[in-house]
């Protein structure tokens, strides 16, 4: 907004610029849910996890599992932090639950 006309109803001297305020909110920051592999949990129970975590169906779980075993880790989803501390929470109490050694983290998404 710019007053270089004549209103000085606001008390600002005549000729200023008052620049547009920055917006106040900004997007959150983004967090990658990310599996790891190991040696042991069975591979259908990763799929398990995944489709029942993420809501992938069995194929796209499938390769996002293999992704995992084959390179050691992989990005699931990416969601709010809080989002993403609840559902690698999930993976983690799941996997526990039926003494599995699977681990999913949360790792900041730089942008
Ligand atoms: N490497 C496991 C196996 O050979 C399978 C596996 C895949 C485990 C992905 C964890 O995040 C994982 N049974």
């Amino acid at each position: 907004m710019n007053n270089l006309s004549k209103d000085t109803s606001n008390g600002q001297a005549l000729g200023t610029v008052t620049l547009e305020k920055k917006p106040e909110v900004k997007e959150p920051p983004l967090f990658q849910v990310v599996l790891l592999n190991d040696d042991y949990t069975p591979m259908e129970f990763v799929v398990f996890v995944i489709q029942k975590i993420f809501g992938y169906e069995h194929g796209k779980a499938t390769e996002i599992m293999l992704s995992v075993h084959n390179k050691g880790k992989g990005v699931c989803g990416i969601f709010s932090k809080e989002i993403a501390e609840m559902k690698c929470n999930e993976i983690n109490n799941l996997a526990q639950a039926h003494e599995h050694p699977l681990l999913s983290e949360i790792e900041p998404l730089s942008d």
